[in-house]
């Protein structure tokens, strides 16, 4: 009887089961979205154009990193013409190769029209070093420095070194009209500097250059030696006006006190010449931060629409400033 019940069951499961409807396959989810790594991204950068150490050291940044992590890197050099930066911005949007296109933007104005083409054809961008006025969800993130905290330290500073002093004038080397760090640092200078009287008698471009800085110097003190310190917006511009001091018979660092930003190796040489007092870092070193950046945006993650560089100051009367100096990566 058992056996016979057992058979039977046997027989109703296998019915059963062969009336059951298929399993029905587990519905197919939208395909994994793809998981990007640095091998498999192309990065379109902009870069301003051959400035000065700093520049360099940025652009050495970009194309050793790209290397040492293996993703593709389309470097363009828009040769300090801004027109032709657009140009470039315009041709990374339309070529199919470049996933995402980063910039340092030559001046922070004009770019709304071109990021949104960007942004329509799904291309994520990057600011790198230098920001862009308008609306910041038409870019993923800014990788850079504070440049009016820059400029808020050397005023800091300059009013450090005339302290005691008579007087208080000062001259502000600027650099290319229009761009962010330029507007920010003599902000922030002014921002400090004023608090303790200082007066800006004369503030002129020197387009980042030792030649324009010495130039400009120079045409100042034809005119007046009425001088107490010189703000240099970058470290070459600051030799340039360290040139013409000397020219013109003054002492730098003694006679004028002179601070510059960017703490490149030229400055730390300056320092330890004894012929300029205080640079304010700004790190070029940037590249490792915006691939890190690049990457995450292909990968869909969250990023906050600043990343800040690391910045100190350097002062030519620090006891270490030759290890400092023997230290520095750039
Ligand atoms: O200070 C200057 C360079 O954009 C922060 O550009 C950069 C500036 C830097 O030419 O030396």
């Amino acid at each position: 009887m058992f056996k016979k019940i057992a058979f039977l069951l046997v027989i109703a499961t296998m019915i059963l089961s062969a009336c059951q409807p298929a399993a029905t396959p587990a519905p197919a989810t939208e395909a994994a979205a793809k998981v990007w790594t640095y091998k498999d991204m192309t990065i379109g950068f902009l870069q301003t154009g051959s400035e000065g150490g700093w520049r360099a050291a940025n652009t050495a940044s970009f194309k050793e990193t790209a290397e040492q992590l293996g993703l593709t890197l389309k470097f363009y050099d828009s040769q300090n013409d801004l027109a032709k930066q657009v140009a470039g911005f315009q041709q990374f949007i339309a070529d199919p190769e470049v996933d995402v296109i980063a910039i340092s933007p030559l001046e922070a104005a004009g770019w709304e029209q071109v990021l949104k083409d960007a942004k329509a054809a799904g291309k994520p961008v990057i600011l790198s070093d230098r920001r862009i006025d308008g609306n910041e969800d038409l870019y993923v993130t800014f990788v850079g420095a504070d440049f009016v905290e820059e400029g808020r330290k050397a005023g800091t500073e300059m009013c450090k070194l005339l302290e005691g002093s008579e007087k208080k004038n000062v001259w502000e080397l600027v650099g290319n009209v229009g761009s962010s760090p330029a507007i920010d640092r003599g902000k922030g200078f002014r921002e400090t500097a004023e608090k303790c009287g200082i007066v800006v008698t004369n503030s002129q471009t020197g387009n980042w250059s030792i030649v324009e800085g010495k130039q400009v110097t120079e045409a100042w003190l034809k005119e007046s030696k009425d001088v107490q310190g010189i703000f240099g917006q970058n470290d070459e511009m600051a030799f340039g006006a360290i040139e013409s001091l000397k020219e013109a018979g003054l002492v730098p660092a003694v006679d004028v006190k002179i601070i510059s930003v960017d703490a490149t190796a030229g400055a730390f040489q300056a320092m330890l010449d004894g012929t300029l007092n205080v640079t304010v870092e700004c790190n070029p070193l940037i590249a490792p931060q915006v691939y890190e950046a690049a990457l995450a945006a292909l990968n869909g993650e969250s990023l906050p629409k600043w990343i800040p560089s690391i910045e100190g100051v350097f002062y030519s009367d620090d006891a270490n400033l030759k290890e400092i100096a023997a230290g520095r990566k750039y």
